[in-house]
């Protein structure tokens, strides 16, 4: 039975799959062969597509049957479970697979490529994911949390699967979302936040019916799911006096709550697992490792063929902030580089891109290239913490393309090294616009596309998403969002803290600046500006040594403020205001101008949106319309209270005569 498009509700915005998307795939006459869940899922596609803008779709004929222009066939041999071909000849064009997961991802390949699909003819091309994890977590409460909400970190309204304490029960938005996911190439969700609070404990045992409904809806699109889950979960679910790793009991314990969510859960894809980290409970509270800890649900989950995915964020916060020797940068890559090669194979590390947090610049973890014998996923953020909290337009494609094209050696780049798979904390929620601000679409759609080739071009992928949401678009519509988004991440890195130091955020909520928020703290992010200078010394020779976790010659070039480069000179090196940079610039000078540039910038995206209010449905337009007027506000306040900052710091008055103060 073909599986009806998702419906949704009246006012919500089909993101990159508007009904119009399909027009060049609806007017076909269209061959299904092969059965099983996706490629029921394609068929009601088509059939969808065809009964908008006419064409017929049929099912299981021999292709020689009457002349399709389009066949879909899941007759192919050795695609495995995602690849699919895809070949145009004598007026057909035809995409094999080998599993309902290809052939739906060749289906969106087709309706990506449009009447181009259907035009010409050309030599079969294989497609295949380089990565075969693509994955996003949640950070839902299934409880509305007293101080985060029920979306940590969440800006773009309640959980797309929780609500009112309880999974949802009409769960057609989710079907929608796990399309969505489908079309840019996801295949994995985490539907709870990694900080397990008690209620979210209770998913995992008596609560696991309500995962598994969400997991009926999303496996047609090729989405597994997956469930963070407490490294106490033996002591608060369980009863047992211990949760430690070595213990034969709590061993016990973690295979039966296991394989009854696998009885539950089938395909369940496995835990996701916070520990030792701000508050979270984990192995160091019984003197066993992480890798113990890891390999303690590894055991559990891979007999079923499920992972678990331990994180990195490993890192004390509470520091005594008037120690210069600690350094909370070190930390992932102190506890786990030891740990290489204690890993089970069903364990997967997951460690953030950056070796803080999600700052708008980091240098590239060094962890990332230093466990050759781990199975390692990237993690980034798509939700926009620290860029702008989808109240600024920041598109991050290419700062993840720097960080996936990245080489710690000559040998591999981090896209390479991802083989556990690519993780992005998702943007998305209950708002209409899936993503509060709906240019952050656009950081979801890149993240399944570079997912799927870390190569790719950033914008490249860009031009799909435009071509998806908008289709049809006039050359204007799509230049000027190219305009507004191209460039949007180095605008917002010109406007906030500068020059890789980062964290001059407000505490807490983390939107806005504060200059010293975070500079007496013990969580352990500085900047240590005083009159004579700023910037973090974390060399070998006079610093905190971070720099010589690289090997060479990233170790060499970090060392030294004259080979290290601009974007991360303060992150580290402490320098002083007159230092002079690469670019020709001192520190201050360059402070001060890309502080003024950042703003008008700004002001140019705002003035190039407003000139497309013809081209874009009003509510969409007026939606970015207003956040773009906070957005400014914003970075005036920016460059006000940084330049500000900085020049009675430093006593140092901008060579243009700008005000600074
Ligand atoms: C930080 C967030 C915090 C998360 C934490 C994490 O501020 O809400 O819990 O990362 O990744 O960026 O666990």
């Amino acid at each position: 039975m073909p599986l009806p498009v998702p419906v949704l509700p009246e006012g919500v915005d089909p993101a990159w799959l508007p009904p119009a998307a399909f027009r060049a795939v609806g007017g076909r006459r269209t061959l299904i062969r092969g059965s099983g869940p996706p490629a029921e899922t394609v068929h009601g596609e088509v059939a969808e597509a065809c009964r908008r803008f006419g064409g017929r779709v049929v099912r299981d004929a021999q292709p020689g049957e009457g002349a399709y222009d389009l066949v879909l066939d899941l007759g192919g041999e050795g695609l495995g479970e995602e690849g699919f071909t895809c070949a145009r000849e004598g007026g057909t064009t035809t995409v094999t697979a080998t599993c309902g997961r290809g052939l739906l991802y060749g289906l969106f390949h087709v309706v990506r490529l449009g009447e181009a699909a259907f035009t010409g003819a050309w030599a079969r091309e294989t497609h295949r994911p380089a990565l075969a994890l693509r994955m996003l977590d949640h950070w839902d409460n299934v409880a509305v949390h007293p101080v985060m909400g029920q979306v940590e970190r969440g800006y773009a309204g309640g959980s797309l699967f929780w609500e009112d304490g309880r999974a949802r029960g009409d769960l057609e938005r989710v079907r929608a979302y796990g399309r969505l996911l489908a079309a840019c190439g996801i295949n994995a969700v985490a539907v709870n936040n990694v900080n397990v609070h008690e209620t979210e404990a209770h998913l995992l045992t008596d609560r696991i019916g309500e995962v598994a409904a969400i997991a009926d809806v999303l496996r047609p699109y090729g989405v597994r799911t997956h469930l963070s889950v407490s490294f106490a979960a033996p002591v608060v679910l369980g009863g047992l006096p211990t949760a430690d790793p070595l213990d034969e009991a709590v061993r016990g314990w973690w295979a039966t709550a296991t394989r009854r969510v696998y009885e539950a859960i089938p395909d369940f894809g496995g835990y996701v697992v916070k520990a030792d980290s701000e508050g979270q409970p984990g192995p160091f509270a019984y003197g066993r490792s992480h890798a113990d800890g890891a390999n303690l649900l590894a055991a559990a989950v891979g007999p079923y063929g499920g992972t678990v995915h331990w994180r990195a964020f490993v890192y004390d916060h509470r520091q005594d902030w008037r120690d210069r020797t600690t350094d909370r940068a070190r930390a992932a890559y102190d506890h786990f580089v030891p740990l290489d090669g204690e890993f089970a194979a069903d364990a997967v590390l997951q460690v953030k891109h950056g070796p803080m947090d999600f700052q708008v610049r980091e240098p590239v973890s060094p962890l990332i290239g230093a466990m050759p014998r781990t199975r390692l996923a990237v993690e980034v953020q798509v939700t926009q913490e620290y860029t702008g909290q989808q109240r600024h337009v920041c598109w991050l494609g290419p700062m993840w393309s720097e960080v996936l094209r990245f080489r710690h050696d000559p040998e591999s780049s981090v896209g390479e090294r991802a083989r556990g798979g690519l993780v992005g904390v998702s943007n998305a929620g209950d708002d209409p616009f899936w993503t509060g601000h709906p240019l952050a679409q656009a950081n979801l759609y890149t993240f399944g596309r570079l997912a799927w080739r870390p190569d790719a071009e950033p914008r490249e992928v860009l031009d799909e998403w435009i071509g998806l949401t908008f289709p049809k678009a006039p050359e204007r519509l799509s230049d000027g969002l190219h305009a507004v988004l191209d460039g949007s991440w180095r605008t917002y890195e010109k406007y906030t803290a500068p020059l890789g130091v980062g964290w001059m955020v407000q505490p807490g909520h983390h939107y806005g600046p504060n200059v010293d928020g975070y500079e007496y703290s013990p969580w352990g992010t500085y900047h240590f500006a005083d009159r004579d200078g700023i910037g973090v010394d974390r060399s070998v020779a006079t610093g905190t040594g971070y720099a010589g976790q690289y090997a060479k010659p990233w170790a060499e070039l970090y060392e030294s403020p004259g080979t290290c480069p601009d974007e991360l000179l303060l992150f580290f090196h402490h320098v002083s205001y007159g230092h002079t940079l690469h670019s020709g610039k001192t520190v201050i000078q360059h402070i001060y101008d890309t502080h003024f540039e950042g703003v008008a910038e700004v002001e140019e995206a705002r003035r190039v949106w407003a000139g497309l209010a013809d081209l874009v449905e009003p509510g969409r337009h007026a939606r970015v319309a207003e956040r773009y007027e906070e957005q400014l506000r914003s970075a005036r306040e920016w460059r006000d209270q940084i330049n500000s900052y900085f020049f009675r710091k430093s006593g140092v008055p901008d060579e243009r005569g700008r005000r600074v103060h």
